[in-house]
């Protein structure tokens, strides 16, 4: 039997992993993106960021001949969209990105060819690059109408979790939207090659809102934790045992409250339902709001606390958007910490974070911002904040780095000593 050759575009943090697996499960697969060097990377068999078991998914893959990577849009069967879907002034999706792959794969399209949209989409969006494809090849179809061949396109929305991206990738459920049910159901023989869960056959826009959805409702959930810890400190409360007490109920779940929600899914997704909706969803942008006012609170604090020391010196720990990853992108960590370092000028601070040998652009800019050492730095620190319960951080031995001595700041409820 043939195989299918799938071009998997954008080569991120989603589509280079569903292009190994693919590849590792039967598949010919093209990688595609515009970043030569992602394009080299991947060649050379190397992962260009830090994923747990990836780096030897794509090593073999590469080897065995079922992975490259290529710069430009080539023919294929089974086209894949993994691009970015950031959002612009005002919060309003940028579909810039998807636009742009629509454009590279349209010209390459033939009859009974797959299109499925992965990137977190905001509702129509799958319908939107269909109608885009069709703009600039007329001679092609939806539903073979007027005797046109017809491509088949569907949205099939990624929901894995960074830092255990191989494992969920096959086991988790999916959602596959079709524009057509039998896209639908094609989209489906793809997925099935390696996902061992169970594949759900819905429309296009319903996928679209589901995956949206998903996010929004951890969001809200979030944001609920986090006007808590701000109730509870205006109280006088632990927040954290307060939670622990009332999550005994058995239909009780809150989340964890923190410095804020990072990364790009969580914190973005829902504006895309926001910007559908505007006036309708009101709980949705207020537990945005909520969250993105977070980091407010802890700059507060520790603002407070420094005013008792002439020269503070400062212990930030954590400069991820969660525990134990390397992904510093719309962290509230970094935010924090950036600035601290304008509001006090006269403090040292000490930022910690194991998984990164160098600061980001925004830190390395000051000079009384410094990366270093985990004990070195909260050792020398007047305040302690810890921002990313890491692993590494949660399992210190507290009485070594003499934290009784020191102001702790503990936005995650990661030292439960007192
Ligand atoms: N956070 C809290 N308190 C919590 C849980 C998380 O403050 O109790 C914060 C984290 O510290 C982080 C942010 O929220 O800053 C987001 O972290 P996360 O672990 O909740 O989620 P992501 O952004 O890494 O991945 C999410 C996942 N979605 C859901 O769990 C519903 C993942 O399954 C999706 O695939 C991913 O978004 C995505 O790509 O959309």
């Amino acid at each position: 039997m043939e195989r299918t050759t799938v071009a998997v575009i954008g080569l991120g943090y989603i589509g280079l992993p569903t292009a190994a697996v693919l590849a590792t499960h039967g598949a010919d697969v093209i990688g595609v993106d515009v970043n030569d060097k992602i394009v080299e990377a991947v060649n050379r068999g190397e992962v260009p960021f830090v994923e747990p078991d990836l780096s030897t998914s794509v090593a073999g893959a590469v080897k065995q001949g079922r992975l490259r990577a290529e710069s430009k849009t080539p023919e294929a069967d089974v086209y894949i969209v993994a691009v970015p879907t950031p959002f612009a002034e005002g919060h309003a999706p940028d579909l810039s990105y998807i636009d742009a792959a629509t454009d590279g794969l349209a010209g390459q399209l033939r009859g009974d060819v797959l299109v499925i949209l992965e990137s977190t989409s905001p509702p129509g969006t799958t319908q939107h690059m269909a109608d885009r494809i069709l703009a600039r090849r007329p001679d092609l179809s939806l539903d073979g109408s007027l005797g046109r061949p017809r491509i088949h396109v569907a949205h099939c929305p990624e929901r894995v979790l960074p830092g255990r991206i191989m494992i969920e990738l096959v086991t988790n459920d999916r959602i596959v939207g079709g524009l057509t049910r039998m896209a639908a159901e094609k989209a489906k023989v793809v997925y099935e090659t390696f996902c061992k869960g169970e594949i759900m056959l819905t429309d296009a826009i319903t996928a679209e809102m589901a995956k949206l959805v998903e996010n929004s409702y951890r969001d809200v959930n979030i944001a609920f934790a986090n006007e808590l810890s701000i109730i509870s400190a205006k109280l006088g409360i632990d927040v954290i045992e307060l939670i622990e007490l009332a999550n005994h109920h058995p239909r009780v779940n809150i989340l964890q409250p923190g410095p804020g929600v990072g990364g790009h899914c969580i914190a973005v997704d829902p504006w895309f339902i926001v910007s559908a909706a505007p006036e309708e969803a009101r709980l949705i942008r207020m537990a945005r709001e909520v969250n993105d006012s977070q980091p407010e609170h802890v700059i507060g604090r520790v603002v407070a606390m420094a005013s008792r020391f002439k020269e503070p010196r400062i212990a930030a720990l954590g400069l991820a958007f969660k525990p134990d990853i390397d992904d510093l992108r719309e962290s509230p960590a970094c935010l924090i910490v950036e600035r601290l370092a304008q509001e006090l000028p006269g403090a040292q601070i000490a930022a910690v974070e194991p998984n990164v040998t160098s600061l980001p652009r925004e830190l390395s800019r000051f000079d009384n911002v410094v990366l270093t050492d985990f004990e070195e730095g909260v050792l020398a620190a007047d305040i302690v904040v810890l921002l990313v319960d890491h692993a590494m951080f949660k399992a210190a031995d507290k009485r070594r780095l003499r934290l009784r001595e020191k102001v702790v700041i503990d936005t995650r409820g990661a030292w439960r000593w007192r």
